[in-house]
């Protein structure tokens, strides 16, 4: 139970299938109590028999491309918890046409600032609008993607937001470290979530990837949420800035093995 007395806050559980749920889950079994973030009403339905599943009745909405909701999301949340711990922030997106075709040809001035608003500056606003009330030996969680150093078909600006957002993991932990407040990211293989269902070829990316990481598979949402829950927990104290890679070794083989060696 090495999240015992932790209160955290969890964005981004959509439905079953979201990571947030898999970190949700262990923090939960390693004795975190949860609060939630949903970002419009419509996401209530699928969360709210998560949340009492994990002891949770704690849950307030947030939409992150507004300041006056992020603003009231805390006011709220200050009536359940006068101080917490840390949050997960699990959120991404880009508008559906900067994810299909080549980079050059779809990616726009408009689909390019939501990408960076959504998925990267939303980490420091949640992060900004959190600070007064976080306590000592805190943590911050974000996920992100191999995109952010690698360039592969369809991912596009997402991996811009990616790169943006792994810089901001470092340039938080920097602010942020003499208050003795942590903050790290998790770079996740390629799970089948919501965000993932609308993917072009993203089975075929998931078998690819089992051909060529080391332990022969994909990783789970469950994997994810078992280093997030210690990445938040006391026994990482001494990490902040990280990116730790949750892929099952992917991003360490530049080729396969095959049969012959
Ligand atoms: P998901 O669809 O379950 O979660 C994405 C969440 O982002 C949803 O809950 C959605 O409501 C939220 N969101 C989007 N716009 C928002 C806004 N304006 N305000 C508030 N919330 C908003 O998918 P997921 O795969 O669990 O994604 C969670 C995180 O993991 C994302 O940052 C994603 O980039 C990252 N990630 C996913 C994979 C993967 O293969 N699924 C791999 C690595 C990293
Ligand atoms: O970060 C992600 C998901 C990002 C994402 C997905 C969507 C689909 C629906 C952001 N915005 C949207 N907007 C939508 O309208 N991943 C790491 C999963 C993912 O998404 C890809 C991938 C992988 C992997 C998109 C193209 C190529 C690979």
């Amino acid at each position: 139970m090495f999240l015992k007395d932790k209160k955290i806050l969890i964005t981004g559980l959509a439905n079953k299938y979201s990571i947030a749920a898999g970190i949700a889950h262990a923090m939960h079994r390693e004795g975190a109590s949860l609060a939630f973030t949903y970002q419009n009403e419509r996401m209530l339905k699928n969360l709210a028999p998560i949340a009492n599943e994990l002891g949770s009745s704690i849950l307030i909405e947030c939409d992150v491309s507004s300041d006056d909701s992020i603003k009231k999301s805390f006011t709220q949340l200050k009536k359940h918890w006068d101080t917490f711990d840390g949050f997960v922030h699990s959120i991404g997106f880009a508008p559906a046409d900067q994810l299909l075709g080549d980079f050059v040809d779809v990616t726009t001035r408009e689909g390019f600032k939501i990408a960076h608003d959504i998925s990267s500056y939303s980490f420091t606003a949640l992060a900004k609008a959190a600070k007064p009330m976080l306590n000592d030996s805190s943590a911050l969680l974000t996920l992100t993607y191999l995109g952010a150093m690698q360039s592969l078909p369809n991912y596009n600006v997402m991996g811009l937001a990616k790169a943006s957002l792994e810089a901001n993991t470092r340039f938080l932990a920097a602010s942020l470290g003499s208050d003795n407040i942590r903050v790290n990211a998790i770079s996740a293989g390629p799970i089948k979530t919501l965000a993932a269902s609308g993917v072009k070829n993203f089975r075929k990316m998931l078998s690819q990837h089992s051909e060529r990481a080391p332990l022969g598979r994909t990783v789970t949402s469950e994997e994810v949420g078992n280093v997030a829950a210690f990445l938040c927990s006391d026994y990482a104290s001494g990490i902040t800035g990280e990116i730790t890679y949750v892929d099952a070794g992917f991003n360490t083989a530049a080729m396969p093995l095959n049969d012959k060696g």
